[in-house]
């Protein structure tokens, strides 16, 4: 079959599957013509996500979870959020995809196919969180631009792939090695291919880190397309954005990284804290590394009603970037007195950990159940917003809920 006519056939059959019915008169759609019920189509069925998800955006398409969907221990496809920076890449030809090393510190670039990758390494299996730096920008004020995510930019899904540090090793990386870079196959909002949406990367000692995989699986099964089949790159508690989707190469770098959005004020913060709505210099603007110490309550969700003198029980889970959390608290006071939760260790470095509680409430009435974590340097959760920063990240302020006790 010519490749035109292959592209236009399986085009027609995702078009039948997803209107649910066979185009009857399909040979006779003009070239380039786009059927109606294709035109805006259903995120939640394009995707398989659940219908309780948020769209934030559709071009690109971004696409967060609210706490009580985040409930599992390990987030299914249908509640991981989407953050996408261009536009997904189309019939992917998973035969020819080929993952190349190259950059100023490799001694000469080396190129592998799927099946090499896969069978000459060792292949490891990890739960790893995946928080987008932009989390609980909603919060700010004054306001950031970009997508106003809530709380549900965060997931924890159990990973299988390579690990990258046996990669560059078999390559062979130069002593200067400071940074890698990933380059992706999805396209830039523009169209044009010379612009990359997104490339971004860590320095040499997280991307030599045991837990930092180049994944080609996500809870079992192949990596859904939306989250960067047929291989992804994943640092967990990084910012999410260093965990590249849908990679064909990595370059080891004898400097940081100067890809798409690695300058500031992209994926930066101020190196020492600002005032609300103070400029920053680009020079005073610092990379997001370890993501900050922080917890969610996914039951129950927030507005239940329980009955006077029902105990009731919470859950949900906690994280700290490279860090482990050590305590979980919560309060049904606004902060005024904290109770300890049970928590559980992460079952690997880098995993969120899962917490529990049981709560009496003195007497009927409204109240705020308000969770805070703490890592095991000792920093806590702010209680509310902290620091102000320009493009709004990192929002590690504590998780409410609201609860009446009729
Ligand atoms: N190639 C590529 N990789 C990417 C992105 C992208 O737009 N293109 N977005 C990044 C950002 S900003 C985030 S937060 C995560 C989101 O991962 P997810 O969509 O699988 O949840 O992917 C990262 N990797
Ligand atoms: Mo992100």
């Amino acid at each position: 079959m010519k490749r035109r006519k292959f592209i236009r056939n399986t085009f027609l059959g995702t078009a039948a599957s997803l209107m649910g019915a066979d185009i009857v008169f399909s040979a006779s759609i003009p070239k380039g013509y786009t059927p109606i019920a294709l035109q805006n189509p259903d995120p939640y069925k394009l995707f398989n996500k659940d219908k309780g998800m948020t769209i934030l955006n559709d071009k690109p398409w971004n696409i967060e979870a609210k706490a009580h969907l985040l409930d599992d221990n390990i987030t299914p496809n249908k509640y991981m959020f989407i953050r996408n920076n261009g536009l997904i890449p189309q019939n992917i030809d998973i035969a020819n995809w080929k993952l190349t090393i190259d950059g100023e510190s490799v001694s000469s670039p080396k190129t592998y196919t799927l099946q090499e990758l896969k069978s000459k390494f060792k292949n490891y299996t990890y739960q790893l969180t995946l928080e987008c730096g932009g989390n609980g920008r909603s919060e700010f004020n004054p306001p950031a631009k970009g997508n106003q995510w809530t709380v549900g930019a965060v997931s924890c899904a159990e990973w299988t792939g390579v690990r990258l540090k046996d990669i560059l090793e078999d390559v062979g990386v130069k002593d200067h090695a400071v940074y890698i870079g990933y380059h992706a196959a999805d396209t830039h909002l523009s169209g044009d291919p010379k612009k990359e949406p997104i490339s971004r990367g860590v320095p040499m000692h997280k991307a030599l880190q045991e837990e930092t995989l180049l994944a080609f699986k996500m809870n079992g099964e192949d990596i859904p397309l939306a989250h960067g089949y047929p291989l992804r790159l994943v640092a967990g508690g990084w910012p999410a954005s260093a965990s590249g989707k849908w990679i064909n190469r990595i370059s080891v770098r004898n400097k940081v990284h100067d890809g798409t959005k690695m300058k500031a004020p992209a994926y930066r913060v101020p190196c020492k804290p600002v005032a609300p709505g103070e400029k920053v210099k680009d020079a005073d603007m610092c990379i997001i590394e370890s993501m900050p110490v922080k917890s969610l309550i996914t039951y129950p969700k927030s507005g239940a009603m329980i009955n006077e003198e029902e105990i009731l029980n919470i859950r949900g889970h906690a994280w700290a970037g490279e860090l482990q959390v050590e305590t979980m608290e919560y309060s049904i006071d606004f902060g005024a007195t904290w109770n300890a939760c049970k928590l559980e260790n992460p079952v690997n470095r880098l995993a969120w950990q899962h917490f529990k509680a049981s709560i009496e409430f003195p007497k009927k009435g409204y109240y705020e159940i308000w969770a805070r974590a703490t890592d095991n340097k000792g920093v806590s959760q702010p209680m509310i917003l902290p620091g102000w920063n320009p493009k709004g990240y990192l929002n590690n302020a504590c998780h409410r809920i609201a609860v009446k006790v009729k």
